[in-house]
């Protein structure tokens, strides 16, 4: 609870409250972190204790932090279905803070986690999940405002209309580092940017499993700038622009950019690109996008749709795009390429990889690492059969020292070395292995006993 001991005795008159930044807890000082954000007087820290908060709050315009003290797994906001759980709509400045909490369940027809108007409000460390607009921005809506966003992920949210995780709208943003996971809606499964009033920052952003039912499965950009620097768009999905689609001066320059496996049912595996607006895809790769998914006709450019816009290449690598089953990557006007089109590293190319009768395509490391059945590179789901698991051929699989003969799959799931399926067991001397040959140079010697003793003591 506020108190007012300080201002008896040793702090003089002439000091006023506001000179102080108190630190209030929740729930020891206050029961609801509204009731401290009422009581809060500008520069006061309310610090929050793990546990989960079923109410809203509003930030009343005060510039205040509130943060959690165990972080955003373990201390939550929980809207409960009803309303919006964050405002910011009094004239909040970059000094208004919230720091590390989980912002769940909000429910509201525009930015059921956080509504941001006429504010500049600061937030970082936040998980915002779960939370449903009827309209716009199921995470965020902004509008008229200027927002930072630090280390923020949005994650299965839903938006109606447009902007499952963001809708920003006349509006700037900063956005740094975090992740829009399986966000959806109509238009921007993730985000919706329109009106430009300054510029939309996103460095070291994350869009994945994203979808739209019409376009922009990852981001919708109409009559604004986007610059984004290191951000990667994988597995995004939408009728057109699997990861991207920029409208009526949607403009936009993308460096680093890494679009994966995005996918359109019709126009742009990538991309869609039209009506005025400008482009520049700086040292991007685009891997593996797939246009006209649904192999109806309906659909073009595996990588990129462009009309009556401006877009330019520099540098990318590209790869296993497909428009169906056909690479087809660019359709509507020619993109400007500038330097040369790149194939991508042979040691990240993908291939398909079955775990039971699923397949995937990914790379050989991540296909391993989950226990996979590895088809080699540049190999496609669609031309190889998983058949449950198993794997169909076997090959020499050393378990120590001991050769079996066994399918990639099971070999990985022993922990073994996979010699590959035209290698037999017959042809196979699996390297001898012994425990106490320590520096694992063959031999058990004095040099084994010098490297046991060298890190005598606790293990770490
Ligand atoms: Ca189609």
């Amino acid at each position: 609870m506020r108190t007012n001991t300080f201002f008896i005795g040793a702090v003089t008159l002439v000091c006023t409250a506001t000179s102080f930044s108190e630190t209030i807890n929740v729930p020891n000082d206050f029961p609801s972190i509204q009731d401290a954000i009422s009581a809060a007087e500008s520069g006061d820290v309310i610090q929050v204790e793990a546990g989960t908060y079923s109410e809203s709050i509003d930030f009343l315009g005060k510039t205040i932090t509130v943060t959690s003290v165990s972080g955003s797994s373990n201390t939550i906001i929980d809207g409960g279905g009803t309303g919006v759980v964050v405002s910011f709509i009094t004239g909040e400045t970059n000094k208004s803070l919230l720091d590390g909490f989980t912002l769940q369940f909000g429910s509201a027809l525009r930015g059921a986690g956080v509504y941001i108007s006429e504010a500049s409000p600061y937030i970082k460390n936040c998980l915002l999940k779960s939370n449903q607009a009827t309209l716009s921005g199921g995470a965020m809506y902004v509008i008229a405002s200027n927002v930072k966003l630090e280390n923020i992920v949005f994650e299965g949210n839903v938006a109606g209309d447009a902007g499952g995780a963001i809708y920003l709208r006349d509006s700037s943003a900063t956005i740094s580092g975090g992740s829009m996971l399986s966000n959806s809606s109509t238009n921007g499964g993730a985000m919706y940017v329109k009106d430009r009033t300054g510029l939309v920052l996103m460095d070291g952003v994350t869009f994945r499993q994203n979808s739209a039912t019409v376009n922009g499965g990852g981001i919708y950009v109409k009559n604004s700038e986007v610059i984004a620097t290191d951000c990667i768009f994988d597995l995004n999905s939408a009728n057109d622009g699997g990861a991207w689609f920029s409208y009526y001066g949607g403009d936009a320059t993308i460096t680093n950019g890494v679009f994966n496996d995005n996918i359109a049912l019709g126009l742009g595996g990538a991309a869609n690109v039209r009506s005025n607006s400008t482009v520049s895809f700086l040292q991007c790769t685009f891997e593996s996008n797939v246009a006209d998914s649904d192999c109806d006709t309906i659909g073009g450019g595996a990588v990129l749709n462009i009309v009556n816009s401006i877009v330019t290449l520099e540098d990318p690598s590209v790869c296993y795009n497909l428009l169906c089953d056909s690479e087809d990557l660019f359709s509507g006007d020619a993109p400007i390429i500038v330097g040369e089109i790149l194939d991508c590293s042979s040691s990240d190319d993908p291939g398909a990889c079955c775990g039971g009768s699923a397949c995937w395509e990914m790379v050989e490391a991540d296909c391993i690492d989950g226990g996979g059945a590895w088809n080699g590179n540049g190999s496609v789901c669609g031309g190889v059969t998983c058949d449950g698991g198993t794997g169909s051929e076997t090959g020499a699989c050393c378990v120590e020292d001991n050769c079996v003969q066994a399918t990639e799959l099971s070999c990985v799931d022993a922990e073994g070395v996979f010699y590959g399926t035209t290698v037999t067991c017959v042809a196979t001397e699996c390297p001898a292995t012994c425990d106490a040959d320590v520096n694992g140079d063959g031999i058990v010697n004095v040099s084994d006993l010098l490297a046991l003793i060298s890190v005598w003591g606790m293990c770490p």
